[in-house]
């Protein structure tokens, strides 16, 4: 018997031996097992081994690993899907998310990763980024300043913290892989318990606007065609102790001199804002488009200033994604997409990858209605779920979020060519395509006219809106 045990043991441990022999290596998530000491953050082989150039099969393939809808260099509507598209990967997402929530801790290992945050570890994860980008054939990726590279002890200590990664970053792009935009980190480090440029000490005021400086050279130097504020903790909890007008002056100062800093350095990628209405704050102040919009016009920095529209926070803010969207178009003022959804069940910011069909379809008919949004783009500012924890994950996730997209630009081409949803549109407004019409559109009409006319005609006849046509219509194009 116990002879009996000793064999079987010794059959296990050959097992177990023959496993740790042929599995890919792997650095587990244990500082201890010597990863960590690689100060070169050199990594042998490949991240994602196995994973092969993710290639278009068509609708019919059952690949996980393929394009079904999403055709890079197919035209749609006298464009490449590519120059539609402009997908871009969230590096705080994909490579430094951890699937930890308030109730628990990290449940996502990657095997590159050593459990440190390193500098070397940070290059060691740029890497990876760059394989993941080349093998999803996607040309843009976005960053904060502190995703990519640690805080140092000082400030002078971070930015040559970023320095070091940033260099690694530019010869990782080569010639066709850029960000589609950079931003700084302002809401992780307690400093920034009371806001930014909304807090209410100067000194942290201060060192935002040295943060954001820092991060505008960086996005320039690596060739970014935007840069992004989302003030994450630029509102407020209580107005019991806090001056509204104060604070907003005070982000509207610290807007102003950035676009002096841009101009001042020669960038010439477009400055963005990125409207959420709470989370981490109760109250953000860029609630939403029209409030950022307002905003803007206030402070005299409509010329200078595109949206960024994120799905997920149009929803908590109480709009659809495509009112937001609509929102900023018809304001001239639509210059990037946070590609995302929400949960329709839960209150906050799930992140997580857009797959609804009809919802890619309108987002679409904004961008389509739009000319495109170059050279704004699609970031996946999206995550797997905490449950999702094998690294092919990763790319299922984005495949289908791209997929999904891509459908809702087919879609948008099928309602263009049917037409029949335009023509109901324009029919419901074709009393404005008269000659009072077209004087009350110039501005002409005043109210002795209109009062005149009213007499004239008498009870006006009222037509149907034709929503479930509308409907009817859209759904025959899904
Ligand atoms: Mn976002």
């Amino acid at each position: 018997m116990i002879a009996r045990n000793i064999l079987l043991l010794l059959l296990c441990s050959n097992v177990f031996l023959a496993a740790i022999a042929t599995a890919p290596q792997t650095c587990p998530a244990d500082a201890s097992s010597g990863c960590g000491d690689n100060s070169s953050g050199e990594w042998e082989g490949e991240f994602f081994p196995g994973i092969p150039k993710i290639k278009y099969e068509g609708p019919s393939s059952k690949n996980p690993l393929s394009y079904k809808w999403y055709n890079a260099d197919e035209e749609i509507l006298g464009k490449k899907m590519k120059d539609w598209m402009r997908f871009s990967v969230a590096f705080w997402h994909t490579f430094r998310g951890t699937g930890s929530d308030p109730f628990g801790v990290q449940t996502k290992f990657w095997p590159w990763e050593d459990g440190t945050n390193s500098v070397a570890m940070a290059k060691r994860r740029m890497r990876a980024n760059f394989e993941f980008l080349n093998k999803l054939g996607v040309d843009y990726w976005c960053f904060h300043d502190r995703d990519i590279a640690p805080d140092g002890k000082t400030l002078e200590e971070s930015n040559a913290n970023l320095d070091q990664v940033v260099a690694l970053a530019k010869e990782l792009q080569g010639k066709k892989i850029r960000p589609l935009w950079g931003t700084a980190q302002l809401f992780v480090h307690p400093r920034y318990m009371h806001g930014a440029a909304t807090s209410s000490e100067v000194g942290v005021y201060a060192y935002a606007a040295a943060q954001v400086k820092k991060a505008i050279e960086v996005t320039h130097f690596l060739g970014g065609e935007n840069y992004v504020f989302w003030g994450g903790r630029e509102g407020y909890q209580t107005l019991l102790n806090t001056d509204m007008g104060r604070e907003i002056d005070h982000l509207a100062r610290f807007l102003q001199a950035a676009v002096a800093y841009k101009k001042k350095i020669g960038f010439n990628g477009t400055l963005l804002i990125e409207p959420k209405p709470q989370e981490p704050t109760k109250h953000q102040y860029d609630w939403d488009a029209a409030t950022s919009i307002a905003f803007l016009q206030k402070y005299g920095l409509l010329e200078e200033f595109k949206l960024n529209i994120e799905c997920n926070h149009a929803t908590l803010s109480g709009h659809s994604c495509h009112h937001e969207l609509e929102t900023a178009r018809i304001n001239g003022l639509l210059g990037n997409i946070d590609a995302n959804t929400g949960d329709p069940q839960i209150g906050w910011d799930t992140d997580q990858f857009l797959t609804d069909i009809g919802e890619a379809t309108m987002v679409m008919l904004s961008v389509v209605r739009n000319g495109g949004i170059a050279p704004g783009g699609f970031n996946f500012d999206a995550k797997l779920r905490r449950e999702s924890t094998d690294v092919e994950d990763l790319f299922i996730a984005h495949i289908s979020g791209m997929d999904t997209m891509a459908r809702g630009l087919r879609n948008v081409a099928k309602l263009i060519e049917d037409g029949s949803l335009a023509e109901l549109v324009r029919k419901r407004y074709q009393s404005f395509d008269t000659e009072i019409g077209a004087q009350i559109e110039a501005g002409k009409a005043d109210f002795e006219i209109l009062e005149k006319k009213a007499m004239e005609w008498g009870e006006p006849k009222v037509p149907s809106a034709k929503q479930e046509l509308a409907e009817m219509i859209f759904q025959s194009a899904l």
